[in-house]
């Protein structure tokens, strides 16, 4: 059922007919997030840019910027809804299934050492103008190790280029890399780091996913694509590695340095200013021949990052919310407009008193929805969380602002959010909809909703040609 690696994921992409080659060059300063945001905007499939500028290796982006690849991803037909793929990712989680060890793969077939190092011998992409550099890091899978615990962590996180040697890496505070660089620098020592580039498409999934500190992405890794993931031994460093990854980063971080990083484009649709961030010291550097370099934009939805943080930040919140043992939770989507982040609609099959509200409250509080959420939004069953127009159909018909609707202050926020002012990104208020039909209400006094009847539907489909003649 999984894919063995990158390659195997593009080929089906490709069957399917959801991806493109490009054959005419194409510049990797601006140029290339032109061609692909574009087309992005169109809904366009994935594309393979096989003729870069200066290089002669080529560039995958926009592999998860519809639902139709996010569905593919998982190894679903690419019909299913964006809801449906959620929700077989929160069936499969429920299974761990940790890596297995191989001695060695295709990952390792070029190895660069010492002063043979240079990261821009791949078609690293100047993103957008305003970038403070060229972003390798993108879809790119961190990975570390606890130091107290040794649990590995595999994590997404912007990664700009500083020199050919060496790149920022930006933590966000609460992060699990954050957490664990905190605990290097207690003890004065580097924390040793790898980095994935075009590793299969479920890695990528789950290394820009909420999971709970202290439990591995491997081990999810393998729940969700239903085989374990395939790992080596580093070359230079003790961390596991994914064998079949198109290339692999290895070195360090001195938690006693740090370097100014960015501006970047962020999903917000806005820069993010620069400001100083740890240094990766990159000191050796494998990879596959050919290596097919795997990149994904942000900027104004939709993107990639849109998409694949909406299915993984939906998938966990509503993981969460079930875990807490919450019945009636028909489906979760924080929605690829807001980037997966900031607004999250939760529909649920009202079983009690009290129930909607005690998911809106829920939803801000479990790991997962209480960073950076500000609107909860829950509706009823009937309708799909991930269907802007019912949602706003539902908040037009359904909810009264004064019976439906709380305000929480001083909760977790995200540094990207645009609408804290620059200096003060401290806090978030939140805003919680309840734009279900009161659960109390008698049946005589519901809202009857208009629907036409099934009978006449039948025949009405029957006779459609004689009503509107080919
Ligand atoms: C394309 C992309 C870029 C991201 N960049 C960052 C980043 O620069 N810093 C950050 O803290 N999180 C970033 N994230 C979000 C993290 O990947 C996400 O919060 C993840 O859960 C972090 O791993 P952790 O749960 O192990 O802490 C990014 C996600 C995506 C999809
Ligand atoms: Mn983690």
């Amino acid at each position: 059922m999984a894919y063995k690696d990158l390659r195997e994921f593009i080929a089906k992409l490709e069957q399917e007919g959801e991806l493109k080659r490009v054959k005419a060059k194409v510049d990797w300063e601006q140029e290339l997030c032109a061609v692909a945001k574009l087309s992005e905007e169109q809904r366009g499939p994935a594309l393979l840019f096989e003729n870069i500028k200066d290089y002669s290796s080529p560039v995958l982006t926009s592999a998860f910027s519809t639902e139709k690849a996010l569905a593919l991803a998982l190894g679903l037909p690419k019909e299913t809804s964006l809801v449906e793929t959620t929700r077989t990712w929160v069936k499969r989680s429920q299974t761990k299934i940790p890596p297995v060890w191989v001695e060695t793969g295709p990952c390792k077939e070029n190895i660069d050492r010492g002063d043979k190092v240079n990261i821009l011998k791949f078609p690293v992409p100047q993103w957008y103008e305003g970038d403070g550099g060229r972003y390798i890091g993108t879809t790119c899978c961190i990975i570390t190790k606890d130091p107290d615990t040794g649990v590995v962590n595999v994590g997404t996180h912007r990664m700009m280029v500083h020199d050919e040697k060496s790149t920022g890496i930006w933590m966000i505070p609460g992060k699990h890399i954050e957490l664990m660089f905190k605990k290097y620098a207690a003890r004065g020592e580097r924390m040793p780091i790898a980095v994935a580039l075009g590793a299969d498409p479920v890695m990528f999934a789950c290394s820009s996913a909420p999971f709970p500190y202290g439990e591995s992405e491997y081990d999810y890794m393998g729940g969700i694509r239903g085989e374990p993931m395939q790992v080596t031994r580093g070359t230079t460093v003790d961390l596991p590695v994914p064998a079949t990854a198109e290339i692999i980063l290895e070195g360090y971080a001195d938690p006693t340095e740090s370097k100014h990083e960015g501006p970047y484009g962020e999903y917000s649709g806005h820069y993010q200013a620069a400001y100083p961030k740890p240094v990766f010291h990159v000191e050796c550097v494998t990879h596959r021949n050919n290596p097919i370099f795997w990149g994904c934009t942000t900027g104004m939805p939709i993107t990639d990052t849109h998409m694949i943080q909406s299915l993984n930040r939906s998938a966990l919140l509503w993981s969460d919310l079930e875990r807490m043992s919450i019945p009636g939770i028909v489906g979760v989507c924080c929605s690829p407009e807001t980037g997966g982040y900031f607004t999250a609609v939760v529909s649920i099959k009202q079983m009690y008193l009290g129930h909607a509200r005690q998911v809106a409250t829920a939803c801000v509080s479990v790991a997962s929805g209480n960073y950076s959420t500000k609107l909860v939004v829950i509706v009823d069953d009937d309708i799909d969380p991930s269907d802007l127009g019912r949602v706003w159909w539902a908040i037009g018909m359904r909810w009264q602002p004064d019976r439906g609707t709380d305000m929480l202050q001083r909760g977790r926020c995200s540094p990207i959010d645009p609408s804290l002012h620059m200096g003060d990104k401290n806090y978030t208020s939140r805003m919680l909809i309840d734009a279900t039909i009161p659960y109390e209400w008698e049946e005589k006094d519901r809202p009857q909703i208009i629907k036409l009847a099934a009978p006449v539907v039948k025949k009405v489909k029957e006779r459609w040609e004689e009503f509107f003649p080919k």
